[in-house]
C-alpha cells in the first residue's frame, strides 16, 4: 500500500468558492481523494485556511499555493510511504508544515492530503470508509437546520442556526422522515406568513423575519403541524455561533438592536432553555467568554448539550482545557478545524473519554465529499450536523449514512434515548 503519487486540484465548494480536492496513487493503481471543506463562522483558533490574496484572481480566494504545496513538498516527503500509517503520514505533515496552526502549507492543503490518504486505505482495503476508519457500529441522530441566520444569511436574523433533532425517533430512518415533515412544514409555515425569502448558506430557509422570536415560533409550528409534539418527538437545537455577537464585552442582536452584558446573554440563553424545547445549545458564548460557558454549563449542563465550536476548533489541547475547566459538555467535530484526520479522530477520542458527547460536523462550505458520515459512524460519535434537509452537497451526507446503515444491516444500532426528557 505504497504511495506513489499525489496530486491536487482546485475545485469550487457549495458557495462556489475555491478548495482543494487532493489524489493519492498508491504504486498498486489504487486512488483515493480528499475534498476540503470551509467555514464562514470560522474561530479565530482553527487551522489556517490558505488562500493566495490575490484580488485580481477569485477575489483573493484561489488556492493555488496550497495546491503546489501538495504537489511539491508534500509529495515529496509522503512518496513510498505505507498510506494506511495514518497517524505517521499525519505527523509527517504535521512536522514539515512547522507551525502550530498549520498556516506554512496551509490546513487545507494538508487536510486534502490527510483525507485522500484514508480514502486511498479504504479502496485498497475494499471496504467501505467507515469500516477502515473505525469499529463503530453508531448510526447519529442528525441535527438538522430549519432556519439560517447569522453569517450564512447575511445577518437577517441573530442566530446562526435554528436545527430540529428527531430525539423521539427509533431508528435513523424515522429521524429522516420527521426531518421531512417538519422541513417542508416549514417552508409552507414561511410560504403562508410570506416570509419565505429563500435559502441560507446551509439549505435551511432564509426567512424574511427580523426577531429571534419569530423563528421560534415558525420551528413549533412546524413540528406541530406536522403532527410530532415539540419536545417529545422533535426537539430544538440552536448555534448562536456567539463569537460573532461579542464585542469583548458585550453581545449584540443587530437584528433587533439589542445589546447584552455577559450576565444578561447567561440569563438569555438559560431563559430560552426553560422557554422552548431546547435539548442542544452550540457556541453560546464567545471563544474568549470563558466565565459565561462555565455559569451556563453549572446551571444547565445536566439537561442541556452544551457545545462547543469556536471555543475548541476539534484542538485536542483547548478540549483537555475545557475539560478540566467544565466549560462545556459536548464538542463539535470539524475535520478542517484542526487539519489531519489523526488529530480528529484524537479529538473524538479525548472528548468521548472525559464522557463528553462528539458532534461530528460540515462547514457552511462543502463539497460533495460524504467523508463525514463515515467518521461519525466509523467513532460512534453518535450525532451529526450537516446543515438543513435540502442541497446536494447536504444530501450526500444524509444519504451516506442510509447506505452505511443499510451496509451495517442488523450490526446497526440507534439511540435516540438519551436525547429524550
Ligand atoms: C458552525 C458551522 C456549520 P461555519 O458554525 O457550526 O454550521 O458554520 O462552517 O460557517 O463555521
Ligand atoms: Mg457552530
Amino acid at each position: 500500500m505504497k504511495i506513489a503519487e499525489v496530486t491536487a486540484l482546485q475545485i469550487f465548494d457549495s458557495r462556489g468558492n475555491p478548495t482543494i480536492e487532493a489524489r493519492i496513487k498508491l504504486e498498486n493503481g489504487i486512488v483515493g481523494a480528499g475534498l476540503v471543506p470551509s467555514g464562514a463562522s470560522t474561530g479565530q483558533f482553527e487551522a489556517h485556511e490558505l488562500r493566495d490574496g490575490d484580488p485580481s484572481r477569485l477575489r483573493g480566494k484561489s488556492v493555488f499555493q496550497a495546491i503546489k504545496n501538495v504537489e511539491t513538498e508534500i509529495a515529496d516527503n509522503i512518496r513510498g510511504m505505507n498510506v494506511s500509517d495514518q497517524a505517521g503520514l499525519d505527523s509527517v505533515l504535521i512536522r514539515l508544515d512547522g507551525t502550530p496552526n498549520k498556516s506554512r502549507l496551509g490546513a487545507n492543503a494538508i487536510l486534502a492530503v490527510s483525507m485522500a490518504a484514508a480514502r486511498a486505505t479504504a479502496n485498497a482495503r475494499a471496504v467501505p470508509l467507515f469500516r477502515s476508519l473505525g469499529e463503530g457500529t453508531l448510526l447519529p441522530l442528525p441535527e438538522i437546520q430549519l432556519i439560517g441566520g447569522g453569517a450564512h444569511a447575511n445577518w437577517v436574523i441573530d442566530v446562526q442556526d435554528f436545527m430540529m433533532v428527531a430525539n423521539g425517533a427509533e431508528s435513523y430512518e424515522q429521524a429522516l422522515e420527521m426531518t421531512f415533515e417538519v422541513y417542508h412544514a416549514a417552508g409552507e409555515i414561511l410560504e403562508k406568513r410570506g416570509q419565505r425569502f429563500g435559502l441560507a448558506d446551509e439549505g435551511g430557509y432564509w426567512p424574511a423575519i427580523s426577531s429571534n422570536q419569530e423563528a421560534f415560533e415558525v420551528c413549533l409550528q412546524a413540528i406541530e403541524s406536522a403532527g410530532l409534539k415539540p419536545g417529545k418527538e422533535v426537539s430544538l437545537s440552536l448555534d448562536i455561533a456567539a463569537s460573532d455577537l461579542f464585542d469583548g464585552e458585550r453581545y449584540h442582536f443587530r437584528s433587533e438592536k439589542k445589546s447584552f452584558s455577559r450576565e444578561q446573554f447567561v440569563q438569555l440563553m438559560k431563559g430560552w432553555c426553560e422557554d422552548y424545547p431546547i435539548i442542544s445549545l452550540e457556541d453560546p458564548f464567545a471563544d474568549t467568554d470563558r466565565e459565561s460557558w462555565r455559569t451556563l454549563n453549572r446551571e444547565i449542563g445536566e439537561r442541556v448539550q452544551l457545545i462547543g465550536d469556536d471555543l475548541f476548533v476539534t484542538n485536542p489541547t483547548r478540549i483537555q482545557q475545557g475539560i478540566d475547566e467544565a466549560l462545556a459538555n459536548a464538542v463539535l467535530i470539524k475535520l478542517n478545524q484542526i487539519g489531519t484526520v489523526t488529530e480528529t479522530l484524537d479529538a473524538i477520542r479525548l472528548t468521548q473519554k472525559a464522557g463528553w458527547r462528539p458532534v461530528i460536523s460540515a462547514r457552511s462550505g462543502e463539497t460533495e465529499d460524504a467523508f463525514i458520515a463515515h467518521l461519525a459512524v466509523a467513532t460512534n460519535a453518535g450525532q451529526l450536523k450537516v446543515g438543513s434537509f435540502a442541497r446536494s452537497e447536504r444530501m450526500v451526507k444524509w444519504n451516506e449514512v442510509l447506505r452505511i446503515a443499510r451496509d451495517l444491516g442488523s450490526q446497526a444500532t440507534f439511540n435516540a434515548t438519551a436525547f429524550r426528557r
